[in-house]
């Protein structure tokens, strides 16, 4: 019976596998050089939260002749139990893709990111691996090929390979050839990661070894001063203008770490963590952090009578002026969002930040009062500057005040015909460029806006009207807009037969979307009742077959993707995933999103705009975390009719 039900479970488990080798890029990010180290990474994250649950002090990695890669670990051991489906909990975390998070009661996931996809992942992209469990006085094995297991239990049990006195986990596994483009891991990519991490946990030790042929090195990472050891090592070679500012301390289940110099430079370089992964595109506490700083700044500025009552305030980036900071912050399940998922979205992470950052700064300057004056100096020179800066814009400003482009960035087209023009909004400045140049400039305008605008449900009017992208959008249609009492509608007027959303099918596009049809219900719902205005949909997927008979053939959406790999064999095509329009190419951008002969486009009625901003009034209650929810649950349906 056992028998039976073990194989009918490990048959899943294959099929459980099978998206991974068709499509390793989706779990890994690419099969280059960058996925390939990736899979060491997955691994040690692994050992790491053993580290940070509290139970693992020493680490090692080992990158071998034959071009394997172990990493071993001195915690609890996976456990080896048999679990509920008739297999022990170790060939089930290997095996089920997201099985990690059962077994795991560390406080601080490194889930999420790129990172956290799990070792089931790593299992399936690899041609061999081998799995030692030291626990209980006894060394268990087991071993699999490309993600299935070859090592036969024994009643359900893993084999023994003896007695031991340590306890960890050990894993080696081999990259599968067949799905990388290069196996040979790079070393200083795996160094400095290694570095890092041992940066941001101070009583870890990790020991590298390469045992490559003409590679041959060990390299012990230990850094018992942890972040302190990290700013400084950033500042290396440049002047210091204030010593480390060094702050610790808990708050709400969440810790925030945070070193903190200042040297004589004019950059600001931050170093933002959440969980030890390194969130490139910064997020809430990253925000919460920088927000509270500048206030503290200003806060002092004027106590100490730097700046007088009729002083400006130092902006945000005046005050981080020559700032080195590595802000490390450990949370609970924290939510990423952004191109590469290392964007922390969790709003309570910026109040979290705040005010621990505030807490601790002012126990901190109150006792260095050198310190922050030598910080408020460097935000002076700072200030100085940008208001030189500010000077020579209005001169500028002043000879074209009827220039409608206050940003200079409306691409516009040739004709003057308004039933031939469209307009595309943009999201991105690089999408943007794309856009401009793979368009039809006869008939085809291009106005690219930054990130998220303004919030229109929440800003008054004047806010609203001053926003430089929304004035820009108004001008270009030319039709003017309605707002309360004045209404200098002019539909007559509309330059635009169409004007089309572009933006990426993620979260962040779906709420500019969703902003940029609250804008049109309030200001301008005429447009939309005409059926004036549109949202792009672009492809996700391109499939090039490989017989050159064959049409590459754009994909838009999962179920179209599904389709297509039922009715052909994957090995007869080749599939690129594209993770938002800034990825495309000009010819792409014609070919999926601008070509009216090829592109799809949803037109919206009027209950599409009442309903985004009805979304949009919802985000803005005081409320935060449903917020959050209700922006990934339902921004995308409320906006296009699915
Ligand atoms: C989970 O709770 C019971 C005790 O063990 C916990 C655990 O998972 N520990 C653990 C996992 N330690 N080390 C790992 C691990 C190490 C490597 C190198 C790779 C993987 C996949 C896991």
């Amino acid at each position: 019976m056992a028998e039976a039900r073990y194989d009918a479970d490990s048959i899943t488990v294959l099929e459980g596998l099978d998206p991974v080798r068709k499509r390793p890029g989706m779990y890994i990010g690419s099969v280059g050089q960058r996925g390939l180290n990736h899979l060491i990474f997955e691994i040690l994250d692994n050992a790491v939260d053993e580290h940070m649950a509290g139970y693992c002090s020493l680490i090692h990695v080992t990158l071998h002749a034959d071009g394997s890669c172990t990493v071993k670990d001195n915690g609890r051991g996976l456990p080896v139990d048999m679990h509920k489906k008739g297999i022990p909990a170790e060939r089930v975390i290997l095996t089920v893709l997201h099985a990690g998070g059962k077994f795991d009661d560390s406080v601080y996931k490194t889930s999420g990111g790129l990172h956290g996809v799990g070792s089931s992942v790593v299992n399936a992209l690899s041609k061999k691996m081998e799995v030692r469990v030291y626990r209980d006085g006894r060394i268990y094995f087991d071993s699999y090929e490309r993600g299935k297991p070859v090592t036969k239990l024994q009643k359900g049990m893993l084999p023994v390979l003896g007695k031991t006195t340590e306890r960890g986990t050990e894993i080696t596994f081999l990259p599968d050839d067949e799905i990388f483009e290069k196996t040979e891991f790079r070393e200083e990519a795996v160094k400095s990661r290694l570095h890092e991490t041992a940066y941001l946990n101070p009583e870890l030790r990790i020991i590298y070894t390469d045992e490559r042929p003409g590679k041959e090195e060990s390299i012990e990472y230990h850094e018992p001063e942890g972040i302190k050891a990290y700013v400084a090592e950033l500042n290396k070679g440049q002047e210091a203008v204030t010593p480390l500012i060094y702050f610790k301390d808990q708050l709400s289940g969440s810790e925030l770490e945070c070193c903190i110099q200042f040297v004589d430079a004019f950059e600001e370089n931050i170093h933002g963590f959440c969980n030890n992964i390194y969130t490139q595109e910064g997020g809430t506490h990253i925000t919460g952090f920088k927000t509270r700083f500048t206030q503290m700044i200003n806060m002092y500025a004027r106590q100490l009578g730097i700046l007088k009552e009729k002083d400006q305030n130092f902006t945000g980036a005046d005050t981080r002026n020559g700032m080195t900071c590595v802000l490390a912050l450990k949370y609970p399940d924290p939510i990423f969002e952004g191109q590469t998922k290392t964007k922390l979205a969790s709003a309570e992470a910026a109040q979290i930040t705040a005010q621990i950052t505030g807490e601790k700064l002012e126990h901190f300057f109150d006792r260095n009062v050198e310190t922050v004056k030598a910080v408020i100096g460097c935000a002076e020179k700072s200030a100085k500057i940008r208001k030189q800066e500010e000077k020579a814009k209005t001169n500028l400003l002043s000879k074209s005040r009827f220039s409608f482009d206050s940003n200079g960035k409306l691409k516009v087209c040739t004709s003057k015909d308004p039933k031939r023009c469209e307009i595309f909004i943009v999201e991105g400045d690089s999408a943007g460029g794309s856009a401009g140049m793979g368009r039809d400039r006869d008939f085809q305008a291009i106005l690219p806006i930054r990130g998220k605008i303004l919030n229109v449900e929440k800003a008054s009017i004047d806010k609203v009207l001053a926003n430089a992208e929304i004035k820009t959008m108004i001008n270009s249609f030319g039709c003017g807009f309605s707002e309360g009492y004045g209404n200098d509608f002019d539909i007559s007027k509309l330059r635009y037969n169409k004007i089309i959303l572009m933006t990426d099918a993620d979260v962040d596009g779906s709420h500019i979307d969703t902003l940029l049809l609250t804008f049109f219900y309030r200001f301008m719902p005429e447009l939309i009742k005409a059926g004036h205005v549109y949202i792009s949909i672009p492809p996700l997927y391109l499939v090039t077959p490989k017989r050159k008979s064959e049409e590459p053939l754009y994909l838009y959406d999962d179920k179209e993707l599904t389709r297509y790999q039922k009715a052909h064999s994957s090995d007869s095509y080749d599939l690129k995933r594209f993770k938002g329009l800034g990825e495309m190419d000009p010819p792409d951008l014609w070919a999926t999103t601008l070509d009216p002969e090829r592109r799809v486009l949803k037109q919206v009625n009027i209950e599409d705009a009442r309903l985004a901003s009805e979304v949009t009034e919802m985000l803005m209650g005081t409320d935060v975390a449903p917020r959050r929810e209700f922006i990934y649950k339902h921004a995308r349906e409320a906006e296009i009719d699915t």
